[in-house]
C-alpha cells in the first residue's frame, strides 16, 4: 500500500472539487473533501473495476448515495481514468456535460446510479447486492466463478435519516447480504445544523441490531480505511458491514470545516487560500505527475485482471452457451409478441378479479423468461405474483425468484431500482394500488433512469370495497400516470392483463405499472382475443365497433369497461366502445391511429373511470362528459360503493344521453 501517494492523490482531488464548485458557484464542497482519503483507498486500491470497461461483469459495484458529493465520483472517475475528461469536470453542472449536479445513470461512464434523493442510493445498493448474490447463485458453476463482486455504497447522515435507508438497511441484514459495505460519512453535520440538531442515534449498536458488522475508523486515516474496505470485501458471515468513518466536513478549508457551512458551495470562497494550505498551485484542476502515473500503473493492473477474469468467462460461456446467451440478454430481447405467443388465451369461462389473471399470467411469463424475479410487500396472498416454483431468495437459495420484502415499500422500489440498474434480472414489486404513494420517490426515479421495473398494484379504486377510503385509490392512478416516462396499465379483461404483463416486459427503457383489481371483471370471449391483446398494446383500441352511423364513443379503463359495454348494448348501434387500458401508450401512437380510435368529428364521448376525472378531458373533449370520483371513497361492499358513487352502466346511459 502508497500511503503516501494516496494521501497526495485525497489532496488532489479536494483541489479538483474546490475548483470545479468554484467555476461553476454551486454544488457541494463538503463531502468530497471530508471523504477525500477514502476515495483514494476505494479507488486508488479496494475497488475492483477497470475503467476501460465501465460495464465489466464482475467489477465491483459503487454507489455514491450522498449525491449531493458528486464531485467526489467525477473526480475519482477522473483520476483512475474513466471517460471522465479534465474538460469535463471543468464542466460541471453546466448545459449538457456528463458531470451533471447528481450523479446520473448512463450520463456518466462509472456511475452505477442516479442519486440525489437522500436515502434512496442505500436502497440501491441492496438492490445491487441481491443482484449480486442472485447471479453468483444463478450463473458460477462448479468449474467457474464468473461472478464474485462487491457492493459498496457511501452515505452521510443525511441518507441514514431517510425512512427508506433504514427499510433497506434491515432488509439488507435479515437477507444476510454479506457482499455489501455501507460507507458512512459521519460528520455530525448535515446541511442547517451540526447533525445532533435532529438525530443521536448509536450507530454502532443500532447497525449491530440490525445483524450487521460494524467497525468505527478514522475516515481520514488511509490504513485505517483500507484494513476496513478489505475486512468487510472480504468476509462472508452471512452480515452486511458498516464503517463508520469519523470525517471532518470540508476538510482542506479551515474557514468552513466541521461546521455546516462546509456542506454546500460556501467553501470555495476560499479557494486560494485552501489550494495554499493544501500545498496545490492556484493554477487550478491540478494532477500531480506521480499521481497520474500511479493511476495510469493501476490502471493497468486492472486491465491485467479484467483480462484474467476474460479468460475464465470465455471457458464458462463454452461451457455454458445457454446461460451464456441468457446472462447476455438480462431477460430484455423478447418482443411482446413473442411473449404473448406462449400465454394461451383464456378459456370462454374463464373468469377472476385482474389480480387473479395476474397471477396466471406472471407464473406463464417467467418459464419464458429466467430473468423474471418478483416481489411483494408482505401481501403475495392478495397480489398473487409469486412465482410457484420459484423459490424464495435467501442466503441459502439466491437463485430464489420471490423476494419477500417484508411490509417495506418504500425499500422495495428503491432495491427493484438497484437490480434493474444491475441489469442482470428483471424485478418487479407488489402492493396494493393505494400504496404505490409509499414507493413513489423510487419510481420516479426508475422513469428518470429509464429503469424497466415493472409494479404491481392490486386493489385498485373503490372497488376494494369494505376496507374503506384509506385502502381505495381514487387519485393514485392517476398521480402515477404524470409520472414521465412511467407506462400506467389498467386492463379491464383477462387478454389485457396478459397483453399488459407482456407490454411491460418488452419495454426495456422505463418502468410499469400494472394496476388490478380486486373484484371479478368480464371475459369479453365475443371480441377476439387477438383484438383485445392488440389493442391493449396500443394502449387504447376499439373494442367494439358501432354497427350503425357513429354518434356517441364510451371510453373506459380496468373495471369500467365491463360498464361501458353494456351501457352500449342499451344505447344501440351508433355507440363505439373504446377500451384505454394504457394512456401513455395510446398516447405514443401515430396521430392517424388516434384519430381512427377516437375521430375528431364525434364530440359526444363519455368516459367513466373509478378515480380522479382530471386526465380523462383530453379524449373526450369539452363536448363530452367524465364520469370519474372527485372525492375519497366510502366504507361498504365494493359494487355498493361504486353504484353509490355513480359508476354503473345506468350511469353512462344517462350520460351519454344527456350529451
Ligand atoms: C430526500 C432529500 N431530502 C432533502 C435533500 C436536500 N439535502 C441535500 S444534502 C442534505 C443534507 C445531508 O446531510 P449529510 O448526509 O450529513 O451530508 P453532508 O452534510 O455530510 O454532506 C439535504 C437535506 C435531498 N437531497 N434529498
Amino acid at each position: 500500500m502508497n500511503i503516501e501517494i494516496l494521501n497526495k492523490a485525497a489532496n488532489e482531488a479536494r483541489g479538483l472539487a474546490i475548483d470545479a464548485v468554484h467555476a461553476c458557484s454551486s454544488g457541494h464542497l463538503g463531502l468530497p473533501l471530508g471523504c477525500a482519503e477514502i476515495g483514494a483507498v476505494l479507488f486508488g486500491e479496494t475497488l475492483t473495476f477497470d475503467p476501460a470497461a465501465p460495464k465489466w461483469l464482475n467489477r465491483d459495484r459503487f454507489v455514491l448515495s450522498a449525491g449531493h458529493g458528486s464531485m467526489f465520483i467525477y473526480s475519482w472517475l477522473h483520476l483512475s481514468g474513466y471517460e471522465v475528461s479534465l474538460q469535463d469536470l471543468k464542466n460541471f453542472r453546466k448545459l449538457h456535460s456528463n458531470t451533471p449536479g447528481h450523479p446520473e445513470f448512463n450520463e456518466t461512464p462509472g456511475v452505477e446510479a442516479t442519486t440525489g434523493p437522500l436515502g434512496q442510493g442505500i436502497g440501491n445498493a441492496v438492490g445491487f447486492a441481491m443482484s449480486g448474490k442472485r447471479a453468483a447463485a444463478v450463473y458460477n458453476t462448479s468449474e467457474h466463478e464468473i461472478f464474485n463482486h462487491n457492493v459498496v455504497a457511501l452515505a452521510g447522515d443525511g441518507c441514514l435519516q431517510e425512512g427508506v435507508a433504514k427499510e433497506a438497511i434491515e432488509f439488507a441484514g435479515h437477507n444476510q447480504l454479506d457482499n455489501l459495505t455501507l460507507i458512512y460519512d459521519s460528520n455530525d453535520v448535515t446541511l442547517d445544523a451540526m447533525a445532533d440538531m435532529t438525530q443521536g442515534v448509536q450507530s454502532e449498536k443500532y447497525f449491530e441490531s440490525q445483524g450487521w458488522n460494524t467497525v468505527v475508523v478514522d475516515g481520514h486515516d488511509v490504513v485505517a480505511v483500507s484494513e476496513a474496505l478489505t475486512a468487510a470485501k472480504s468476509n462472508n458471515n452471512g452480515k452486511p458491514s458498516v464503517i463508520i468513518a469519523k470525517t471532518l466536513i470540508a476538510k482542506g478549508i479551515p474557514e468552513v470545516a466541521g461546521t455546516a457551512k462546509g456542506h454546500g458551495e460556501s467553501g470555495a470562497n476560499f479557494a486560494d487560500s485552501a489550494k495554499e494550505g493544501l500545498g496545490l498551485p492556484l493554477s487550478g484542476f491540478y494532477i500531480s505527475d506521480e499521481v497520474k502515473a500511479f493511476f495510469t500503473a493501476q490502471a493497468e493492473s486492472k486491465a491485467a485482471a479484467h483480462a484474467e477474469w476474460q479468460k475464465t468467462f470465455s471457458a464458462w460461456t463454452e461451457a455454458n452457451p445457454e446461460l451464456a446467451e441468457q446472462l447476455a440478454s438480462g431477460g430484455t430481447n423478447e418482443s411482446a409478441d413473442a411473449l404473448l405467443a406462449n400465454i394461451p388465451v383464456f378459456a370462454d369461462d374463464y373468469a377472476d378479479a385482474t389480480r387473479g389473471t395476474g397471477g396466471v399470467v406472471i407464473n406463464a411469463l417467467s418459464k419464458q423468461v429466467p430473468q423474471m424475479i418478483t416481489g411483494s410487500a408482505d401481501l403475495y396472498g392478495s397480489t398473487k405474483n409469486y412465482i410457484k416454483d420459484g423459490g424464495d431468495f435467501s442466503l441459502e437459495n439466491g437463485a430464489g425468484r420471490n423476494i419477500w420484502f417484508g411490509i417495506r415499500e418504500h425499500a422495495m422500489g428503491a432495491i427493484c431500482n438497484g437490480i434493474a440498474y444491475d441489469g442482470l434480472f428483471r424485478p418487479s414489486g407488489a402492493t396494493f394500488c393505494v400504496f404505490a404513494d409509499y414507493l413513489r420517490p423510487s419510481i420516479r426515479l426508475a422513469a428518470l433512469a429509464n429503469l424497466p421495473v415493472n409494479y404491481i398494484f392490486t386493489h385498485d379504486s373503490v372497488g376494494v370495497g369494505e376496507d374503506g377510503p384509506t385502502h381505495q385509490p381514487v387519485e393514485t392512478v392517476s398521480g402515477l400516470r404524470v409520472i414521465p416516462g412511467l407506462d400506467v396499465y389498467r386492463p379491464g379483461d383477462p387478454e389485457e392483463v396478459a397483453a399488459a404483463w407482456a407490454g411491460a416486459l418488452e419495454r426495456n427503457d422505463g418502468p410499469t405499472a400494472l394496476v388490478l383489481t380486486r373484484q371479478k371483471v368480464g371475459n369479453h370471449t365475443d371480441v377476439p382475443a387477438s383484438t383485445r391483446r392488440e389493442g391493449t398494446l396500443k394502449g387504447g383500441y376499439i373494442f367494439k365497433k358501432e354497427t350503425g352511423d357513429l354518434k356517441v364513443i364510451l371510453m373506459a379503463s380496468g373495471s369500467e369497461l365491463d360498464h361501458i359495454v353494456n351501457a352500449a348494448k342499451e344505447l344501440g348501434d351508433f355507440v363505439r366502445v373504446v377500451s384505454m387500458p394504457c394512456l401513455e401508450r395510446f398516447d405514443r401512437q401515430s396521430d392517424d391511429y388516434k384519430k381512427s380510435v377516437i375521430p375528431c368529428g364525434t364530440k359526444k364521448r363519455v368516459a367513466i373511470e373509478a378515480g380522479v376525472s382530471g386526465l380523462w378531458w383530453k379524449y373526450v373533449g369539452s363536448e363530452g362528459a367524465v364520469l370519474g370520483i372527485d372525492r375519497f371513497g366510502i366504507s361498504a361492499p365494493g359494487d355498493v360503493v361504486m353504484k353509490e358513487l355513480g359508476m354503473t352502466a345506468d350511469d353512462v346511459v344517462a350520460a351519454a344521453n344527456s350529451l
